[in-house]
């Protein structure tokens, strides 16, 4: 049975996988799409990430569409407000614009089986309900979007400010205030320095040390962003170094013990040169291999920590008062902003999303025992369905772009490919999907990732359902000639 369609593909998500994926659909003459964004201006997390200190971690120049190069970098690592600009820019350059539809909020999408297409209920601000039909959707939700906020007791009874990393207010100012913050992530080492500088008093909450190296920020000069935006082959030269030299070093972070002690070495000597006291330098000093969670790149974070008005709290939280975060031992650390840098869950955005695909299965009840997928991309039973930066998909340490857009490109040659068999549907063979997770667990076994810490890449039995094993280049290779008798094409 054929249906009319309203949209021949719905997006979920305006960041930078959603934009990415429409301006490719546009290019290629599939401009009948929509892209459901449930905030008010595109970004995704750059758009909601705005506490102070926030920026990029990976240089600029990667992090950013091949497509797209940008000669006006700044600096080497970006703000979040440079990066939202960025892609503000990129969406009018590519006229996406007119293909959103803001304060569009997905609650659900059902797929049905006889018309071969995507049912998407989506609901606004305002409590309108109303339903889409689609025969493609792509699930660009991110997995940095849904906050992870640790359940501690009495923290409904604070009555400062509270607020998650990714929800900072920047009318919020810490002068005078007391400030604490729980967690020593990216985001922590980022926000950290910035509320040290301007707090009367800031308490860092570490639950685990982080490896911390040192980085340069150097900011790029008129001359060489003249070169660069004249010489279009010396910036895309530049970008490729850039490309070979992180590809190299996620390699050898992740299954390089050799390269990882040199690593290990350096971040100790940024430490000592950094932190003059040996009791803060005993608390800082990270138990657990270098890069089995995420490397911090700072230099600022360690003086942060070594000032007199910082604390560092490493004795568990027991619970929070009306005005304070208090400690097992029994120490109150009185407080009046409190600051949760705890991080994100991964799989989060589709667990609350109801995503119903073919024969009853449903996303969340599938993934119950651990996010599984073909590539990133592909989820069996759930037909003409594609994921950007999904889960088995993400990088530790360098720019999860360049495997967004060999995702994106993936998407177009599937689709490709259905309409050259003149079908309906495509969706991974279910037969497929054990084998590779066969494959990400056996060669996650030689990661680093998996070298005895805990972090938000791994799943609740200690699995790596997050992160993409292998390099750049293999995912690229793997998606640029995919195996088309792994589809199912009816
Ligand atoms: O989150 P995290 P994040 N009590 O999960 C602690 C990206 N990112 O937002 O290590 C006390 O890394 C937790 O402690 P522990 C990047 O991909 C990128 O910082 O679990 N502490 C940890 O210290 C990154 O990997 C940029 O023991 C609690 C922290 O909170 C990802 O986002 C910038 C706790 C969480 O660290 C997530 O980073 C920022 C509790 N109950 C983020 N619960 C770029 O520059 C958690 N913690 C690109």
């Amino acid at each position: 049975m054929s249906l009319p369609v309203d949209h021949d593909t719905v997006i979920v998500g305006g960041g930078f996988s959603g934009i990415a994926m429409a301006i490719a659909l546009k290019a290629a003459g599939r401009d009948d799409l929509v892209v459901l964004e449930k905030a008010e201006e595109v970004g995704g997390t750059w758009r909601e990430n705005r506490y102070p200190g926030c920026e990029c971690d990976v240089p600029a120049h990667l992090y950013s569409y091949s497509f797209e190069l940008n000669p006006y970098w700044s600096q080497t690592y970006a703000p979040s407000d440079e990066i939202q600009d960025y892609l503000l820019y990129c969406v009018e350059k590519y006229d996406v614009r007119r293909h959103i539809e803001f304060d569009a909020t997905v609650q659900d999408a059902a797929y049905d089986e006889e018309s071969s297409t995507w049912t998407v209920t989506v609901t606004s601000s305002w409590g309108t309900l109303r339903t889409l039909r689609a025969r493609s959707l792509v699930l660009a939700v991110g997995a940095l979007h849904e906050p992870s906020i640790p359940d501690i007791p009495g923290m409904e009874s604070f009555a400062g400010e509270m607020m998650h990393t990714a929800t900072w207010d920047p009318g919020t100012t810490v002068e005078r205030k007391h400030v604490s913050v729980i967690g020593t992530g990216s985001s922590g080492v980022q926000i950290i320095p910035s509320l040290a500088e301007d707090a009367v008093h800031l308490t860092v909450f570490q639950r685990t040390p982080a490896w911390v190296m040192p980085r340069t920020n150097r900011q790029y000069a008129d001359r060489l962003i003249d070169t660069f935006e004249q010489h279009p082959t010396a910036l895309a030269a530049h970008r490729a170094r850039l490309k070979a030299t992180s590809d190299l070093r996620e390699r050898g972070l992740t299954s390089a013990p050799r390269l990882l002690k040199a690593a290990s070495r350096l971040a100790l000597e940024n430490l000592h040169s950094a932190v003059k006291s040996p009791q803060l330098r005993a608390v800082l000093t990270p138990d657990y291999p270098m890069g089995c969670k995420r490397i911090l790149l700072s230099s600022d974070y360690y003086p942060a920590l070594a000032r007199p008005d910082v604390t560092v709290e490493t004795d568990p939280i027991e619970r929070i008062e009306r005005d304070a975060v208090v400690t097992t031992s029994g120490r109150r650390h009185h407080t009046t902003v409190l600051v949760l840098a705890t991080g994100f869950d991964p799989v989060g955005s589709y667990r609350y999303l109801g995503i119903k695909g073919a024969d009853g299965h449903l996303l969340s009840a599938d993934w119950d025992d651990g996010a599984t997928t073909y590539l990133g991309v592909t989820v069996p039973h759930f037909p003409n369905l594609f994921l950007l930066l999904g889960p088995n998909s993400l990088l530790g340490h360098t720019s999860d772009l360049q495997i967004m857009e060999a995702q994106v490109g993936l998407v177009m040659r599937l689709l490709a490919e259905r309409d050259r068999r003149h079908t309906r549907s495509v969706a991974v063979r279910p037969q497929v999907v054990p084998g590779f997770v066969a494959e990400l667990d056996r060669r996650s076994e030689r990661t680093v990732y998996l070298s005895g810490c805990s972090s938000w890449y791994l799943d609740r039995g200690g699995r790596n359902r997050t992160l993409w094993p292998g390099s750049v280049g293999e995912y690229e290779r793997r998606t640029t000639r995919p195996e088309m008798v792994d589809y199912l094409f009816t």
